[in-house]
């Protein structure tokens, strides 16, 4: 029993493991943007993991197109322990992530979670952040419902806001 039992634990995860490599190619095509309801996603990228590190975070821009508010309440993904949503703050000259309840998408605004701001974190991975993979994750919000995001997995170098000026784009 406990071979049949492990066989079907090693066809999960080369079927999981499958299914991420077969996204590589269209990546580009699927994860640059998602509409849901008022609600449109641009840019969801992950860091890939560095040598050691078991934890990852996950940034994705957030555009509300409606007249009410929204909130990211929370997220969920395969293959880690626990996944929140966090923000950076600083004390006395140290940067510190806090949990944070829900992210907050002002009615007719918008919300960029960034590195330095807020993130999902993504907590005790299994297998490491690969760049070039897509980690498909489902974003719950508060009125829009869930919406599965799929991740970009970039490369530790990757640093979008230190290269453009677009992130200061406000409404
Ligand atoms: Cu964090």
């Amino acid at each position: 029993m406990n071979m049949i039992s492990s066989n079907i634990r090693s066809a999960v995860s080369i079927g999981f493991f499958a299914a991420a490599l077969s996204l590589g190619p269209t990546s580009d095509v699927i994860a640059t943007e998602q509409v849901a309801g008022s609600l449109k996603l641009s840019a969801p990228w992950i860091r890939a993991s560095v040598p050691g590190q078991v934890n990852g975070a996950g940034y994705v821009q957030i555009d509300n197109k409606g007249k009410q508010r929204d909130r990211l309440m929370s997220a969920t993904t395969a293959g880690v322990n626990r996944v929140e949503l966090h923000t950076i703050i600083t004390e006395n000259g140290v940067a510190k992530m806090r949990e944070v309840t829900g992210i907050d998408v002002p009615a007719s605004g918008s919300v960029k979670l960034s590195p330095g701001g807020f993130h999902i974190m993504f907590l005790g991975l299994s297998e490491p952040f690969k760049a070039g993979a897509t980690v498909p994750v489902t974003l719950k919000f508060e009125k829009a419902g869930e919406v599965k995001v799929n991740f970009e997995i970039k490369p530790p170098t990757y640093n979008p806001g230190a290269a453009s000026g677009h992130g200061s784009h406000r409404h």
